[in-house]
């Protein structure tokens, strides 16, 4: 099974993917949106994505989008080498996706640093700093004594 993972050339979205494989010694190739489109780019290529958005997983010639299940997926295949990564019992589930679409919720800063610049960078970082403090506080609770957010051992919902 080859797996590509199509993405701009920065972190964001696409980073916890890469973190999670790599954890579980999983190889993968980072193809830039460039490389994997090809002729027409992204515009031509994009409504003919699953979900018109990157970060693509490509898992030989089937395309998976939207992070969280790109995330699920990848957390599946780190399951099959480490049990409990993505953990079948519900309430531990519930919990892991909880960590991850929290810290999900901090994402938004990637704009933030990397596009803003001047008044605009200003107004949008007091704005983002507005909600970040509670956000934070929120998961430190959900973290408590840890040193992870489902128990002693990592899961995905640490990968964020
Ligand atoms: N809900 C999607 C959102 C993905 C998203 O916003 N991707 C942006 C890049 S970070 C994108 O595809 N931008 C190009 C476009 O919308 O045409 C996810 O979590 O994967």
């Amino acid at each position: 099974m080859q797996l590509r993972l199509v993405y701009f050339q920065v972190r964001a979205k696409a980073e916890p993917t890469r973190m999670a494989l790599a954890y579980g010694g999983i190889p993968w190739i980072d193809e830039s949106i460039t490389s994997y489109f090809g002729e027409g780019g992204w515009p031509t290529h994009k409504p003919k994505t699953p979900w018109g958005s990157v970060p693509i997983l490509a898992v030989d010639d089937v395309e998976i989008a939207q992070t969280p299940a790109i995330m699920r997926f990848v957390a599946g295949l780190v399951e099959q080498k480490e049990a409990g990564f993505a953990p079948s019992e519900p309430m531990l589930a519930a919990k892991c996706d909880a960590a991850f679409f929290a810290a999900e919720e901090l994402g938004p800063v990637n704009p933030v640093v990397n596009v803003f610049k001047g008044e605009a960078f200003a107004e949008k970082k007091a704005s983002y700093f507005e909600t970040f403090p509670a956000k934070l506080s929120n998961l430190a609770r959900a973290l408590g004594d840890g040193p992870f957010f489902c128990g002693s051992r990592p899961t995905y919902g640490d990968f964020k």
